[in-house]
């Protein structure tokens, strides 16, 4: 993959929809790159750039009220209320200086700081998607196929 290659669209209730490379993510300005994600808890290391920095890009529409994860590669999807996210979830997509593995979630993984355990609500571990390749916001709640009961729950953990 070149870093000149689309790694994450932003699309749906937003004024400037955009494509973004690895390039430019890398391009965001300090203040907005997390550099090393495990100080916000994460289990694993990456680089990050804030959430509330790839809105101020887009510039949400005023109607813009639910945040959805998109992941194409295993179709897994979850849609979660922007508010409770805005300014302190963070998208990772570097691994030293590198971009980010699949193994790590890569391309693109989001990450919730302080994230509930497991199953816990609409903000929680589950919601940390791996794999986006496109966030699109959206008025009502979006398409979400997280599972919603302790047994499928499971069985995704599983693997199955
Ligand atoms: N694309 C994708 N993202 C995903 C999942 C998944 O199956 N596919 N599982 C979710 C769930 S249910 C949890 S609890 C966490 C687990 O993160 P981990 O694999 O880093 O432990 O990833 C979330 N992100
Ligand atoms: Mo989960």
């Amino acid at each position: 993959m070149s870093t000149n290659d689309t790694i994450l669209t932003i699309a749906g209730a937003v004024e400037r929809p955009c494509s973004l490379t690895l390039a430019d993510f890398a391009a965001f300005a300090a203040e907005d790159q997390i550099a090393d994600v495990r100080t916000l808890g994460a289990k694993r290391e990456g680089i990050a750039v804030r959430l509330a920095a790839l809105l101020r890009r887009v510039e949400p529409r005023a109607d813009a009220a639910w945040l959805g994860l998109h992941a194409a590669a295993d179709d897994f999807h979850a849609s979660i209320p922007l508010d409770a996210v805005r300014e302190r979830a963070v998208v990772v997509y570097s691994l030293q200086q590198g971009p980010l593995p699949v193994a790590a979630g890569g391309p693109v993984r989001f990450f919730i700081p302080d994230h509930l355990a497991c199953h816990a609500s609409e903000i929680d571990e589950c919601a940390n998607v791996k794999f986006v390749d496109r966030i699109e916001l959206t008025s009502t709640k979006g398409f979400d196929n997280r599972p919603h009961d302790d047994a499928a729950h499971e069985a995704l953990h599983r693997g199955e």
